[in-house]
C-alpha cells in the first residue's frame, strides 16, 4: 500500500513538471500550485490535467490545452523538452502532440499516434562534431591572428612613416614651386616686353600696308579711267546696283553708279548698256567677287573684264599682338610651377588619406587593419562576389568585366548587435550607397564577420532585392 502511494506521488510530480522550463521548476514543487497571474491556487494534481484552471493557463505547462490562454502569460512561456542536455529546446504549447516531432527525445509527442524516435544522441554527436570543428577552426584562426596582428602593427608603423615622408616631400615641392614661381615672374616680364614690341612692330606694318594699298587702288582707278572706249555704238547708261551679291538680283536704285565710276569687289549689279544701232538694251551682270570695273569700258568692250595692271586684293592685315610668343625660360618656369603644383596636390591628398587611415577604427587590437586594401572573392551561381574591407563590395556576372557595386564602406554595425565589447559591433561591416537597383533601393551589404582559419567569404544571400547578407570568416575575429 505504502509503495503504491509513493508511486502515485512520483507520477503526480512527474506529470506536474512535464514541460516546465528549468527556471520555473520551483513553482511546481509543492502540493499546490499558484497560478502565475495569482488568480487561483490549485492542488498540484490539477496541473497538466488537460483542463485550464488558471485564467492565464499557467497550470498547463505540459499540454496544449491552454495554448491560446498561454499567450497572455509571458512571452517566453514555452514547453521544455525532457532531454535538453546539449541544448535547451523549447517549443510553443500548440506544438505539443501535433504529430510533428520537435523534441529530439520525442517528449513533445507523449500522447500522440506519431511515434518519435529518440534522436538526441545523434543530434548531440552532430552538435559535438560541429563544436569540435568550430574549435579547430578557432585554434587555427588564433595562430593566424597573431600574424595578422603583427602585419597590422607593421602597417600602422609604415603609415606613420609614409606621413613623415609625404610631409618632407611636400615641404621640398613647395620650396621648388616658390622658386619656380619667382623665375616665372621674372621671365614673364621680359616676355611681356617682347610681346609688346612685336605688337608695336606689327601695327606699324599695318599702317604702311594700308597706305600702300590705298596708293595702289588710286593708281588702278586712274588707269581704268584712262581705258579707251572701244565701241562708239554700244554706249553705257549706268551701273545698276542689285542686292545680296547677285547680279540678276533685286535692284537697289539708290546705289546705282555712273558709267565712269569704278565698281570694286563687293558690289553686285549690272552694266546697263544701250546699242544705238539696234536700239536694244544690253546687260552685263556681275555677282560680287569681280575685279574692279567701269561700265563705260564694259559696254564698249562687250562685257570683257577690264584689264587691270594689278588687281587690288581686299585682304585684311592681321596685326600680330605678340600673344603667341613664348620666351623659352618663361615657358620652362611655367611648366615647372605647374608640375610642382601637381606634386603638391598629389602629396596633400596622400597625407589626408593616410591621416584618415591612421584615425580609423580597425577593431580590437587593430586586427582588421591587416585586411585594408585586400579583397576576397566567392564564386556563387552566376556571379562572382568581391569583398574589399573598408573599400566596397562588388558583384560581377560570370564572364562579365563590369562589376555592380553592392555597397561602399560605411561603418561597423551598431552596438545593438552582439559585439566584441565596444561601442561598435565589429562582427558586422556595413556597406551602403551601392548602385541603384531598378525599382528598388541603392544596393547595400551587411557583412557578418566571424572567426575562421582563413580570410574567406563563405556565403552571400539576397534576402530582399538588392539588400545582401554576406558571411566573412577571418582569424581576426577569433578570441
Ligand atoms: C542584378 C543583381 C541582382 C539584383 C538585380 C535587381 O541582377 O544585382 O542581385 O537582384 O540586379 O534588378
Amino acid at each position: 500500500m505504502h509503495k503504491i502511494i509513493v508511486a502515485l506521488w512520483i507520477a503526480t510530480v512527474c506529470t506536474a513538471t512535464r514541460g516546465v522550463q528549468d527556471r520555473n521548476k520551483n513553482l511546481f514543487a509543492g502540493p499546490t500550485f499558484r497560478c502565475l497571474d495569482g488568480s487561483f491556487e490549485i492542488p498540484i494534481g490539477q496541473v497538466n490535467d488537460e483542463y485550464c484552471d488558471c485564467a492565464d493557463g499557467s497550470d498547463e505547462p505540459g499540454t496544449p490545452a491552454c495554448s491560446f490562454e498561454l499567450h497572455s502569460v509571458k512571452s517566453d512561456w514555452r514547453f521544455q523538452c525532457s532531454d535538453n542536455s546539449f541544448m535547451t529546446k523549447e517549443i510553443l504549447h500548440s506544438h505539443i502532440n501535433d504529430g510533428i516531432c520537435d523534441c529530439c527525445d520525442g517528449s513533445d509527442e507523449y500522447s500522440s499516434p506519431t511515434k518519435c524516435p529518440n534522436t538526441c544522441a545523434e543530434a548531440h554527436k552532430k552538435a559535438e562534431a560541429e563544436r569540435e570543428e568550430r574549435e579547430a577552426k578557432r585554434q587555427l584562426g588564433l595562430k593566424k591572428k597573431s600574424s595578422m596582428l603583427e602585419e597590422a602593427k607593421r602597417r600602422r608603423e609604415s603609415l606613420k612613416n609614409d606621413i613623415e615622408g609625404f610631409r618632407a616631400k611636400l615641404e621640398s615641392a613647395e620650396a621648388d614651386r616658390n622658386e619656380a614661381e619667382g623665375r616665372k615672374t621674372k621671365h614673364e616680364e621680359t616676355e611681356q616686353a617682347e610681346r609688346a614690341s612685336i605688337k608695336a612692330k606689327s601695327e606699324a606694318e599695318k599702317e604702311l600696308w594700308i597706305a600702300t594699298r590705298a596708293a595702289k587702288q588710286a593708281e588702278l582707278e586712274e588707269q581704268l579711267k584712262k581705258q579707251p572706249k572701244e565701241s562708239e555704238v554700244v554706249i553705257c547708261s549706268k551701273w545698276r546696283q542689285t542686292k545680296d551679291c547677285i547680279g540678276s538680283g533685286e535692284r537697289s536704285p539708290d546705289d546705282d553708279k555712273n558709267c565712269e565710276d569704278v565698281i570694286t569687289d563687293g558690289w553686285s549689279g549690272f552694266c546697263d548698256c544701250f546699242d544705238t544701232e539696234t536700239n536694244n538694251e544690253v546687260r552685263h551682270e556681275f555677282d560680287c567677287g569681280h575685279k574692279p570695273l567701269r561700265c563705260s569700258f564694259v559696254c564698249s568692250h562687250n562685257g570683257a573684264e577690264p584689264e587691270s595692271v594689278d588687281s587690288v586684293k581686299d585682304e585684311e592685315f592681321k596685326v600680330d599682338d605678340g600673344s603667341s610668343f613664348e620666351l623659352a625660360e618663361a615657358r620652362d618656369a611655367r611648366e615647372q610651377v605647374r608640375s610642382k603644383q601637381r606634386e603638391i596636390d598629389d602629396t596633400e591628398r596622400k597625407i589626408k588619406e593616410t591621416e584618415e587611415d591612421l584615425a580609423r577604427d580597425f577593431g580590437p587590437d587593430d586586427a582588421l587593419l591587416a585586411l585594408k586594401g585586400k579583397c576576397f572573392e566567392l564564386e556563387l551561381r552566376e556571379y562572382s562576389y568581391k569583398l574589399c574591407p573598408f573599400g566596397d563590395v562588388q558583384q560581377v556576372r560570370k564572364g562579365g568585366s563590369h562589376g555592380t557595386v553592392m555597397g561602399r564602406w560605411k561603418s561597423f554595425g551598431e552596438q545593438s548587435y552582439s559585439s566584441w565589447g565596444s561601442k561598435q559591433d565589429y562582427s558586422h561591416m556595413l556597406f551602403a550607397d551601392g548602385e541603384h537597383c531598378w525599382g528598388g533601393p541603392h544596393r547595400s551589404t551587411d557583412v557578418h564577420v566571424v572567426c575562421g582559419a582563413e580570410n574567406v567569404v563563405v556565403s552571400v544571400e539576397e534576402p530582399s532585392m538588392c539588400t545582401y547578407k554576406m558571411v566573412f570568416e577571418t582569424p581576426a575575429a577569433c578570441e
